[in-house]
């Protein structure tokens, strides 16, 4: 696992050379999900399939912006899912931006992630890990060299910071009703659009929620289980929170039928996920 969470460290430096170089034209491909891709989502992604095909006990690699799987050794145990530039529509206003990374020890699923990552290309360039064991091994990369991170990225039982994902227009009325109630108990909105940076100022904070429920828009909702959702809920369960979907099932319990399937998804203090459950009308 170091050799694969050392590779992904090189390939940050690489990713964030090409983000520095700031070509935001648009290619002429588009994603699996239909969303046209910049010249920067495929050039990170080369990058990335070039560094992890060239690691050992890798049976694949599956990249949010490919259709396919790409199978390297089928005899090998791990899975590696990617989400090789998270936020690109972003990227263009100067906003911070981040690469995830699942790593599956057979079929990839909730249950088979062995470890998560996320890159953050900000003011410096950030890596969180979390390694799944008891306790999960959980370390930061920043600054040229890995924490520990002890108490470090602790949920406390309340947060401050409410991230309300999703169009408002297409939210269910109970949903609309929840988050404005969060705002009323006077919670900070704290919203980018890139999951990785919205994600990781809760993580800094100490907590809140970040939530994209299912909407008349995406009604299975928008972000992707195995590149996005699944990692980040291994790491919030790591920090004392709690990482749900809409129907209060721990998202490491879900199994993706297909590698590009999406889920609603709540991540959280376990105050504001247990308000959530409430409002949803779901049983503790
Ligand atoms: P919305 C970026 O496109 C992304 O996949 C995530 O990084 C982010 O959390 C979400 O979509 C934002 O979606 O619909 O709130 O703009």
């Amino acid at each position: 696992m170091k050799t694969i969470l050392d590779s992904i460290k090189t390939i940050a430096v690489s990713v964030d050379a090409l983000i520095q170089e700031g070509d935001l034209g648009y290619s002429t491909q588009h994603n699996a999900t239909g969303d046209t891709q910049l010249k920067m989502d495929v050039a990170a992604d080369h990058v990335i399939e070039e560094a992890l095909s060239a690691l050992a006990h890798v049976r694949a690699i599956i990249s949010e912006e490919k259709e396919d799987v790409l199978i390297l050794d089928p005899q090998a145990p791990y899975t590696i899912c990617y989400d090789p530039l998270d936020g690109s529509s972003i990227v263009d206003a100067n906003f911070t931006v981040g690469a995830i990374f699942g790593i599956y020890e057979g079929e990839p699923s909730g249950a088979s992630l062995i470890t998560a990552a996320y890159v953050l290309f900000g003011r410096h360039i950030e890596m969180v890990s979390v390694e799944r064991g008891n306790p999960p091994v959980r370390k930061r990369f920043v600054h040229g060299r890995w924490h520990p991170m002890d108490q470090a990225f602790m949920l406390n039982d309340k947060g401050k910071h409410n991230a309300p994902g999703g169009t408002q227009q297409y939210w269910p009325a109970y949903h609309k009703a929840f988050i404005d109630s969060l705002f009323a108990e006077g919670y900070r909105l704290r919203y980018s659009g890139g999951m990785v940076p919205d994600l990781h100022h809760l993580l800094v904070k100490g907590g809140g929620i970040f939530s994209y429920p299912a909407t008349t828009d995406v009604p299975n909702g928008k972000l992707r289980q195995l590149f996005e959702v699944l990692p980040f809920a291994l790491i919030f369960e790591a920090a004392g929170g709690q990482a749900i979907d809409h129907h209060g099932q721990r998202l490491l319990e879900l199994a993706p039928k297909h590698h590009h399937d999406t889920t609603p998804c709540f991540f959280g203090s376990n105050y504001e996920i247990n308000a959530l459950k409430k409002a949803y009308g779901i049983a503790e």
